[in-house]
Order: C-alpha cells, then sequence, then structure tokens
C-alpha cells in the first residue's frame, strides 16, 4: 500500500514556536483570557493553509477537538467551500452528543463536501476536559460508551431503523435518511480498551510518533486484538502523527527545529510537564516518559526529536532532518507497516511546504507515494 500524506489544521492559532502556538501549554490550565497564536486561526488563515495543503497534494487535514481551540465541524465546513478535493479529518469526543445526531451532521457533511468527511474518534485523556462538556464519566467508562456510540453511528447508516438498548446508548429506531458514503473512522490512543475500540470499530489505528521500535511493539499488539475482535483483520489500517521540521540540509533543519523552542525557559517547560503529569492518556504518559522533561537529550531515535513535548500536549515528537533522511525515516516506519502520516510543524504554512517540496519528491522517486493522485483543481 503507498504511503498517504496528511497535513494539520492549527485552529488553536500558529506561529513560529510552540509557544506561540499552543499558549495554553496544558489543557488543565484554561484561563478565559487565553489568546491563539501569533497567527489566530481566522477562516482567512486557516483557509490559506487548506489551500496550499490541496495544492501540495496532501489527502487530508486532522482537525483537533477541544475547549482550546475551534470547533472543528464549523471550522471545516467552512473550509470545504474553498477547497475541492482536500478531505478533513474531523476530531470529535463520541458521547458528548446523541450518534444520531453526529450521523446526521456527518450525512449533511458529506453531501455538502462531495464525501470529503473522515472521523477522527477522540475519547478524550484528560477528566478534567471531559467534565467542561458535562461528562463525568471516567476514561475506561468513556471506551465503553464509545463502542456503543459507534454502533450507533454505523447502524443508523443503514439507511433501516436501528435500534440499541446499550448501558450508556439507548436509540429506538433511529436513522439517517438517504445515507452517503460513511466516513472512514480514526482512532488513536495507547491503552488497553483504545485497542480494542480501534480493532471492533476503525479503518485506520493512529499512533503518536515514538521511536520504530516501541511502534512495531504497539502494532503486533494492535494486530493481536484486531485477530480475535475483529472480522477481517487485515483490512485495519496504521498511521502516525507527528511534527516535522525537514530542511535540504541537517544542519539547517536542526538549527530551524530549536526555534520551535523559543521562550521555553526551565520554568515554563516544568510548569508544562508538571500540566500534562495530570493526563490519564496512557499515549501521553508514553510521549512525556520520552524525555522526561529533560532537555539534554531530546533526540530519542535517529531524527526523532521530543522538544515539542516539552510544552504541549499530544503530539511531542518531530521528525527533524534532511530531506533525505525524513525520507528514510518515513519510509523506516513504512516498512513496519504504517502508511498514513499525518504531519505539522511551526508554522503550518510554511512547514507544509518543506515537506512537500523536499520530501514528498523522494518518497515518489522510491515508489512509495502513489503517482496517480491528481493535484487539485485550478
Ligand atoms: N485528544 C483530544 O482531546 N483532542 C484531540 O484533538 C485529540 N487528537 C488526537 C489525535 C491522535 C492522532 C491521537 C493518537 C490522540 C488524540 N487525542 C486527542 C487523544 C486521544 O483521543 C485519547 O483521548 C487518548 O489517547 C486516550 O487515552 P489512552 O491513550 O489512554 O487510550
Amino acid at each position: 500500500m503507498p504511503i498517504t500524506l496528511h497535513w494539520y489544521l492549527p485552529t488553536h492559532g500558529d506561529s513560529r514556536s510552540v509557544l506561540g502556538s499552543h499558549r495554553v501549554m496544558a489543557r488543565s490550565e484554561l484561563r478565559p483570557d487565553d489568546h491563539p497564536g501569533d497567527r489566530p486561526p481566522s477562516i482567512d488563515y486557516l483557509g490559506q493553509i487548506a489551500r496550499s495543503a490541496e495544492q501540495l497534494r496532501y489527502e487530508a487535514v486532522l482537525t483537533p477537538t477541544g475547549t482550546w481551540c475551534e470547533d472543528a465541524w464549523l471550522t471545516t465546513a467552512a473550509l470545504t467551500q474553498v477547497t475541492t478535493r482536500l478531505k478533513f479529518l474531523v476530531a470529535l469526543r463520541p458521547g458528548l452528543q446523541s450518534p444520531t445526531l453526529t450521523a446526521q451532521q456527518a450525512a449533511a457533511y458529506q453531501r455538502l463536501s462531495g464525501n470529503r468527511l473522515l472521523l477522527n474518534t477522540v475519547i478524550g485523556g484528560d477528566d478534567a476536559e471531559q467534565r467542561r462538556f458535562g461528562d463525568y464519566l471516567g476514561k475506561d467508562d468513556r471506551y465503553a460508551r464509545a463502542q456503543e456510540w459507534l454502533q450507533v453511528l454505523r447502524g443508523v447508516w443503514s439507511g433501516q431503523p436501528f435500534s440499541l438498548e446499550g448501558e450508556h446508548v439507548r436509540v429506538t429506531d433511529a436513522l439517517v435518511l438517504n445515507p452517503p458514503e460513511f466516513p472512514e473512522i480514526y482512532l488513536g490512543g495507547s491503552s488497553r480498551p483504545a485497542l480494542q475500540t480501534a480493532a471492533r470499530f476503525a479503518d485506520v489505528y493512529l499512533h503518536w510518533g515514538e521511536p520504530p521500535a516501541a511502534i512495531a511493539e504497539q502494532l503486533a499488539q494492535v494486530r493481536e486484538v484486531a485477530a480475535t475482535e475483529r472480522e477481517l483483520e487485515s483490512d485495519l489500517r496504521f498511521g502516525i502523527r507527528l511534527q516535522v521540521c525537514a530542511r535540504p540540509t541537517s544542519e539547517e533543519a536542526w538549527a530551524a527545529a530549536e526555534r520551535w523552542l523559543d521562550g521555553a525557559t526551565d520554568d515554563i517547560v516544568q510548569l508544562a510537564q508538571t500540566l500534562l503529569g495530570n493526563a490519564v492518556a496512557e499515549g501521553q504518559k508514553r510521549q512525556i516518559a520520552l524525555h522526561g522533561g529533560n532537555r539534554d537529550n531530546l533526540e530519542v531515535s535517529p531524527n526523532l526529536w521530543a522538544g515539542p513535548g516539552l510544552l504541549r500536549p499530544g503530539s511531542g515528537t518531530a521528525l527533524v532532518g534532511s530531506y533525505e533522511e525524513v525520507a528514510d525515516r518515513i519510509a523506516e516506519y513504512h516498512e513496519l507497516g504504517l502508511d498514513e502520516f499525518i504531519f505539522s510543524g511551526y508554522p503550518h504554512l510554511e512547514e507544509a511546504y518543506h515537506l512537500a517540496e523536499g520530501v514528498r519528491p523522494i518518497l515518489r522517486e522510491r515508489g512509495l507515494i502513489d503517482v496517480a493522485v491528481a493535484p487539485a483543481a485550478a
């Protein structure tokens, strides 16, 4: 299977530094006066990124969900109107609203956009964040609820009345009229229930960026679960979410990456690590364990830099190196079984060009990327 490259929409704002892009370093530290990054997530700026991503032949852009960013549905729905081919990988938290309503929204989105919706299922790895939305379940129960919720999402798509008497979700004769193409389901999470939920309901399982050996280990676990939980184990695809800083030479790339940490004093790093340490997400804990808050040895495997994770939640690692080196690392992950790569970098507009114009041609030369992807309509 060829490699698919995706990009990311910074709906929390953007900047040349991690701090400038994530004024809110950790989700449990929100204040009403927190403001977006140096480049606010205006429709003009996000539109610029989306149109560039389309021209640069990215397949889709991932859009996060959380108090700290704009609503993913509304923002991307607006952006479908300034793009023609680009898909939107919209993050949503199952259980915060009725699955029938979500299915209806997804169906409308598919019709309005020409089937350009993908869904990233976010179970929630921060209890304080969930409570902001009125969700008081613990993480294991959130996974149990998500499984029922996803069952309804698929069930109502059959076009026939669908009922479920679950422990958390109950619907009677629910349906979506004239269901269009069902959006593909993506799911990330490192805990056992995450693997089980992905194996049962996802089309694509997403990893955070970890060293290849750790990814290989996790892949083996997901495959093992999928072998028992899934009708057809082989139709589960795998992806990874990473930052990237690629330049013509390695020296240039590392110098640019260092600038992402501008403003990161030891005090700020310590504060961010304390806040991030409250997360209940296994995936987040694993990202923190890569560096332990220590900035002395951040290249945790060749060209894999844990710098962003000193400051931000979620995707805390970046591939840093020359175009050739970054292509090598992508090829290495691909060899392990990863086909989908969701990248981002600071700022998101400029870094999208570096990856697409510097690294993509090398992957294409090596026959790792499908050359048949049509350019965006003029
Ligand atoms: N959590 C959010 O709150 N908002 C997001 O936008 C979000 N996006 C994610 C993207 C990827 C690629 C991954 C792997 C995780 C993301 N998460 C996000 C966190 C997970 O959805 C999930 O809540 C967490 O990983 C669950 O914890 P676990 O690792 O213990 O299973």
